[in-house]
């Protein structure tokens, strides 16, 4: 049995990078109770959340997954802090993992930046806590962007160490499942920057919620260099920002960039935008129109979620348990 897990913080709207890297891979993986898809409200409070803004982003977050396809009755969907044996096994990682170990984060690093004395404690043991949303699941495969892959590494380190530190093969290899030609999707300002939902500019991201106004004028505006595109795929190499635009282009229209470039090369950016923006917004706009009917009835997303948080918590709960009677915590009786 291969069981997945996989989370998106409700940080913000969620971006092209997000539904590429990873939400639209996870919709054909719904496999009953051996999928499971949280949006990570713990991970979100790592850096400052506005309390009146989280519970309404959590909220959007769940729509947003089930109008791009998750169903919640063909896959487990909840909260994070819904289920309690998230927070009980992060204690424990936490105190498994080394401080050698999340110091070579480079996530951290960035997000911390140079003023790393005023950052959250939460942000640094931040990967402890994704190991434990994995591993309370015994989940062996997690869809994730390509910017999580160091934090899989970490988990599995985790579990291999408290496999020795506690003497039995309690938790799994967990293998991080990285796909498609868009597992990084970068900023439209910067090519060398991943495209965020935190990011203080919203030039720098497509959100799924934009309309076509918004998304035309974004990709109109997004950095290009004074080059034609090129008719093969090494004539990108050293022009991140166009590799990016080609990679979006190939991935909303489920083809290569091989192919985009054999379509459009040789031609400017003028006629190229436009098709990757008519492209964005046919994808788009059946997302945002299913998102508005769910979001008419916000108890009925409360109630798929709290349905998924009983699932989820019906199957961490014994995991995590017997974690912690490993680690000789005395039962509760
Ligand atoms: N630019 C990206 N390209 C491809 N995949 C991406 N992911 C995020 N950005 C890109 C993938 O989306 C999933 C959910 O990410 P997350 O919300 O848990 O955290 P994140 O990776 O930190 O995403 P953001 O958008 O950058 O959030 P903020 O701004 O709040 O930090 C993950 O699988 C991630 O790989």
């Amino acid at each position: 049995m291969q069981r997945v897990f996989s989370g998106i913080q409700p940080s913000g709207i969620p971006t092209l990078g997000n539904y590429l890297g990873a939400i639209r891979n996870w919709v054909p993986m719904q496999n009953g109770d051996n999928s499971l898809f949280c949006v990570v409200d713990l991970h979100a409070i790592t850096v400052w959340q506005d309390p009146k803004e989280l519970s309404r982003q959590t909220r959007e977050m769940a729509a947003a997954l089930i109008a791009c396809g998750l169903d919640p009755e063909r896959c487990i969907l909840f909260v994070q802090s819904h289920v309690h044996a998230h927070h009980r096994l992060a204690w424990i990682f936490t105190c498994v993992a080394r401080m050698g170990w999340l110091n070579r984060m480079t996530q951290f690093k960035d997000k911390a930046g140079k003023d790393r004395e005023n950052v959250s404690t939460g942000l640094f043991v931040y990967p402890n806590l994704m190991a434990a949303d994995i591993l309370a699941y015994h989940a062996t495969q997690v869809p994730v962007g390509d910017d999580q892959r160091q934090h899989i590494e970490l988990a599995n380190d985790i579990a291999q160490k408290f496999n020795h530190d506690y003497g039995e093969e309690f938790f799994p290899n967990i293998t991080p499942l990285i796909q498609g030609v868009a597992a990084r999707v970068m900023s439209l300002r910067d090519g060398t920057k991943k495209m965020s939902k935190s990011d203080p500019s919203d030039q720098s991201r497509i959100n799924l919620t934009d309309d076509a106004d918004t998304v035309a004028l974004k990709i109109r505006r997004a950095k290009t260099d004074p080059e034609p595109l090129p008719s093969e795929l090494r004539g990108l190499e050293a022009r991140p920002e166009a590799r990016n635009l080609v990679g979006i282009l190939a991935a909303m229209t489920d083809t290569t960039p091989d192919a985009v470039l054999a379509e459009h090369g040789g031609k400017g950016f003028g006629a190229f935008k436009e098709t990757l923006a008519e492209a964005l917004v046919a994808k788009l706009s059946p997302i945002q129109g299913e998102m508005r009917r769910l979001l008419d009835d916000p108890a009925a997303v409360d109630a798929s979620l709290r349905r998924g948080a009983e699932k989820a918590a019906a199957i961490a709960d014994p995991i995590v348990t017997r974690a912690e009677a490993l680690v000789g915590f005395l039962p509760r009786g």
